[in-house]
């Protein structure tokens, strides 16, 4: 079954809407198989933003993923890679058509409160950074087997 990563960013846990967002996915009929709340570190936004580190905004970026705690999460279900990221729009939130996480709840491009996987090879990867293979609900160390 296809899984993917998305993370709800400091400004969206800040905001209070990480049950939200989270609610979104549940509904939509995609099942939760990991979630933590977490701090990241600055080596761990570096890499997990790492294809981003020749723009301009990459620090801009660093500090503030690193500003508060993120929740970060594994969803599972058909199609969830694709679905996800439509369910979570552009990534400015300006093109981001009303009815996506983004049109609803975001204004600007730089706090645009959810992170999604963009690709099978980057949830695999970004799955990987933030969740060992016990954390995942349906994996065999998680099931005590
Ligand atoms: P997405 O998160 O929609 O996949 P990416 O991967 O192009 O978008 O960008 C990663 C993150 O970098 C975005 N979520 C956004 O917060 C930030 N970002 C992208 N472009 C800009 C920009 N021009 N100015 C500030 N932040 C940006």
């Amino acid at each position: 079954m296809e899984r993917t990563f998305v993370m709800v960013k400091p400004d969206g846990v800040s905001r209070g809407l990480t049950s939200e967002i989270l609610s979104r996915f549940e509904k939509k009929g995609y099942s939760l198989v990991g979630a933590k709340l977490l701090q990241m570190s600055e080596d761990l936004a570096q890499t997990h933003y790492e294809e981003h580190k020749e723009r301009p905004f990459f620090n801009t970026l660093v500090a503030f993923i690193t500003s508060g705690p993120v929740f970060a999460m594994v969803l599972e279900g058909e199609g969830v890679i694709a679905e996800a990221r439509k369910m979570i729009g552009a990534t400015d939130p300006k093109e981001a058509v009303p009815g996506s996480i983004r049109g609803d709840l975001a204004i600007k491009k730089s706090e645009n409160v959810i992170h999604g996987s963009d690709s099978p090879e980057s949830a695999v990867r970004e799955i990987s950074l933030y969740f060992n293979e016990d954390e995942l609900i349906g994996n065999k160390a998680a099931q005590n087997v």
